[in-house]
């Protein structure tokens, strides 16, 4: 079947909107029509280049929701017609990651997807007879994709897709790095390095956790008043500090903070992150991917005097088990979503939500097929 998609031709230039091929789902896929998707750093952060991971030509996006449109032999746990949110993390439920209930990272499709195709290690997607790859086993830049079906989480119809795309990435790993890799207890200090769509949501975590103190730390201070909105007790714009932001965290918490996260993607502020923890128990968890082959540093010390460093991804989530709680919980109003849609936007002008995101002047742009 024909389908509209921004392709990603190559690496630092627009993406191309084409009319693309897509072939149906083999077994153990669905065909799936993307309703509506978000556009998140990590996927400007390949668009750059700068992904190890980066494949092209590719059809990015990973923040979307759609509906079941065909499904392939031997699917049973979705039909045609149910609302799905695609997962770069898919759960099979039966790898030795699944089972050991300790990770939300399923590896059961992990080497194809990386490589950008398929499970049987081909595409669905092609132009002119030129094969497109696919990009984090989701591509919701295109109005058709297929995915197989461990990677799909069925969610409550009544639910907005244009809205709840976003719980398909930003806004469920801000809230889960909160709730279930850090598991921040009521009561607690927390700093927020970023305020992206992800970093917000961090805040929203830390509500949801009863944090008494919640820090917001951003350099771009419009940034502000979304974070006071969703719960920053302090807003702080590390330029206005001769001090190192660090420094200035610990003498405002009176030696630190008892969790930190990191929503950028940049070393520099891992470390800020990690170092503005309180001695003996602070815990920083790296939410933000940093470019290619760049390292974190600190002095050991840090750890041994009992800082903890950790990572999330996808907020430590189960895509098929746990995100439709999500939606239910947008639907019951704890969870904010809609507040994060500062613009929409038809396929044409997808372009125009990386420059958005680039000039700081979005917090999320909706694509809307
Ligand atoms: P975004 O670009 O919307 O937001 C980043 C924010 O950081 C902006 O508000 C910007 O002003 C701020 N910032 C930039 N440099 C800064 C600095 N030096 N000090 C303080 N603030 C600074 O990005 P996003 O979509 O919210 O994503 C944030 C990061 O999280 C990205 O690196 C993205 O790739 C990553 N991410 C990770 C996961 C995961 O599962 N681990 C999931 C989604 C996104
Ligand atoms: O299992 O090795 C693995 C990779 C899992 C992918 C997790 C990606 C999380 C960070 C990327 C940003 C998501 C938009
Ligand atoms: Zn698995
Ligand atoms: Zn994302």
């Amino acid at each position: 079947m024909k389908s509209r998609a921004a392709v990603a031709w190559e690496a630092g230039k627009p993406l191309s909107i084409e009319e693309v091929d897509v072939q149906g789902p083999k077994a153990g896929e669905v065909l799936i029509r993307v309703v509506a998707t978000g556009v998140c750093h990590t996927d400007a952060f390949t668009l750059s280049g700068d992904d190890p991971e980066g494949i092209f030509p590719s059809i990015l996006g990973h923040e979307g929701g759609g509906v079941v449109e065909e499904i392939g032999e031997g699917v049973t746990s979705v039909a045609v017609g149910d609302h799905v949110i695609p997962l770069y993390t898919p759960e099979c439920g039966q790898c030795k990651f699944c089972l050991s209930g300790k990770t939300n990272l399923c590896q059961a499709i992990r080497v194809t997807q990386g490589q950008g195709l398929m499970p049987d290690g081909t595409s669905r997607f092609s132009l002119g007879g030129k094969q497109l790859h696919h990009f984090m086993g989701t591509s919701t830049f295109s109005e058709y994709t297929v995915m197989p079906e461990i990677a799909v989480a069925k969610i409550n119809k009544a639910a907005p897709l244009d809205k709840v795309c976003l719980l398909g990435c930003g806004i469920t790993t801000g809230i889960g790095a909160v709730l279930h890799t850090a598991k921040v207890e009521p009561g607690s200090t927390v700093a927020v390095f970023g305020l992206g769509g992800v970093g917000l949501s961090v805040l929203q975590g830390a509500v949801l956790a009863k944090a008494s103190r919640i820090i917001a730390v951003d350099i771009n201070e419009d940034k502000f008043e979304m974070a006071k909105l969703l719960g920053a007790t302090d807003c702080i714009n590390p330029k206005n500090y001769d001090a190192p932001i660090q420094d200035v965290i610990v003498d405002l918490t009176d030696g630190g903070v008892d969790y930190s996260f990191e929503a950028i993607g940049r070393t520099e502020t891992m470390r800020s992150a990690l170092e503005c923890c309180h001695k003996g128990w602070g815990e920083s968890t790296i939410i933000g991917v940093a470019g290619a082959g760049q390292e974190i540093t600190t002095r050991p010390f840090q750890l041994v005097t009992g800082r903890v460093w950790r990572g999330s991804a996808f907020g430590g989530v189960k895509g098929r088990s746990q995100l439709p709680g999500y939606v239910e919980q947008y639907m019951q109003g704890d969870i904010k979503v809609d507040e994060m849609v500062t613009h929409t936007m038809g396929l044409e002008d997808i372009n125009k939500a990386f420059d958005l995101m680039h000039s700081g002047e979005s917090i999320r742009s909706v694509v809307i097929f």
